[in-house]
């Protein structure tokens, strides 16, 4: 088989560049190990960006976005049981929409489906080949039979732990990381929220997050240990440790009932630079990882996707390769913008098991001066909402 583009995993970065691809008329195959049910089963972000939602629209599968969609014009951040709002409106003029990374996902397989377009689920032993000639391919085996696919560009869209960036020679890629030590409990419950708007709180326990899928499905996270077993957090002990963290109003009002959903996941920040060798890009999870505090990964996933598309389409429609030249550059400023967002949001809002009276008394500091500052209200409602692309 013979693609322009061959795109390595059909999460939400894949789906969202093979959508955008096939509007501006080049081709491409999405290449993704899972099932079509297993990608949607997946319970993940909850949080688009202005911009997200603007690429969404672009791409052409943002009609339920505009009508599911809960846009939201502010946020809560709590200290010690105390909250108070951080007003993205009166702010910046911009606010972010609550809509789960499910949904976008599913948007995007029916806009593909409904465009026929090609993606291939189940396949096994993926590998990109050739990547720094003008002929690279990528195999696969489906069935048990072997597949190759000859292309001109091939998209990493493979997640965090596939294949792509390894195909990356180890003298060639820089890694940047740091692993978090805790990690965050998460519930998904069909509970009314117990806020209109997303609570971010810091407590002597730990972190906690109240956020939102619908009115009906409320999503909740705790800061926990990562290696805590799961059978430890019965639906019980996972409320009464919520209701001690959040503020005292939302305590009071948390509405409770069993978990239709519950993991731990862990903290982790990422960078591999280049996220561009001879023919294949990283896009998304593939290149980068963020702590889900600040809402950035589906949100950079998307931003990488813009680039790529932008300097693609450049590339065929006049044969100018200034965009994919310079793809890993632009991406990577804007990533790193993110990494420290979400590195210093995460900083500031999680109990750290070393923390020194002097840390907590700077977190307390910084916390308050959010409290109190336009300036620092103001830094931090940018950053949420997203920085232009
Ligand atoms: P994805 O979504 O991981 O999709 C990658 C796809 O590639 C497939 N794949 C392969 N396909 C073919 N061959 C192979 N060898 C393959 N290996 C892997 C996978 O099956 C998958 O379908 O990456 P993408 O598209 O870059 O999207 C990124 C986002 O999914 C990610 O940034 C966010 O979900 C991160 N994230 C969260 N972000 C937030 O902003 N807020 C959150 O609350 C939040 N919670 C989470 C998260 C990520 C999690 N992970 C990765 C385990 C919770 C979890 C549990
Ligand atoms: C979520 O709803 O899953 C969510 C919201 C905001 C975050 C992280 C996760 O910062």
């Amino acid at each position: 088989m013979r693609t322009q583009v061959c795109i390595i995993g059909g999460g939400p970065s894949g789906l969202l560049l093979s959508q955008l691809l096939d509007r501006a008329g080049i081709a491409s195959v999405v290449l993704e190990r899972q099932t079509h049910d297993h990608v949607l089963s997946r319970i993940r972000a909850g949080v688009l960006e202005y911009g997200s939602v603007a690429m969404l629209e672009q791409a052409g599968v943002a009609d339920r976005v505009h009508v599911e969609g809960l846009p939201h014009s502010g946020t809560f951040l709590a200290l010690q049981n105390t909250g108070f709002r951080i007003d993205f409106d009166a702010l910046i003029g911009k606010g972010v929409m609550v809509y789960g990374q499910t949904e976008v996902t599913h948007d995007l397989y029916d806009a593909r489906d409904a465009a026929g377009g090609t993606v291939i689920h189940r396949v096994e032993g993926t590998r990109p080949h050739d990547l720094d000639t003008a002929s690279p391919y990528v195999t696969y085996a489906l069935d048990g039979a072997e597949h190759r696919i000859d292309c001109d560009f091939v998209a990493g869209c493979d997640g965090f732990h596939g294949p792509s960036r390894q195909a990356i020679p180890k003298d060639v890629l820089t890694e940047y990381e740091r692993v978090y030590p805790f990690g965050w409990l998460g519930v998904l419950s069909e509970t009314p929220p117990v806020s209109h708007e997303l609570i971010y709180a810091n407590h002597p326990r730990g972190f906690a997050l109240a956020s939102m899928r619908n009115p009906q499905l409320s999503r909740y996270y705790i800061q926990a240990p990562v290696d805590d077993p799961l059978d430890r957090w019965t639906d019980d002990a996972f409320w009464d440790e919520l209701r001690r963290r959040l503020p005292h109003d939302a305590a009071e009002a948390l509405v409770t009932g069993p978990s239709i959903e519950k993991s731990i996941a862990p903290l982790r920040s990422y960078v591999a630079d280049p996220m561009r060798w001879g023919r294949l890009f990283l896009v998304g999870d593939a290149a980068h990882i963020v702590p889900p505090t600040g809402a950035k990964g589906l949100n950079l996933a998307i931003s990488d996707v813009h680039y790529l598309f932008e300097a693609l389409k450049l590339h065929y429609a006049q044969g100018d390769d200034s965009g994919i030249d310079g793809y890993s550059r632009t991406a990577l400023a804007r990533v790193w913008n993110a990494i420290r967002f979400s590195w210093w949001f995460t900083t500031t809002m999680h109990r750290f098991p070393e923390q020194t009276p002097f840390d907590q008394a700077i977190q307390d500091a910084e916390l308050r001066h959010l409290q109190t500052s336009v300036s620092a209200q103001r830094n931090l409602a940018e950053n949420y909402v997203g920085l232009p692309f």
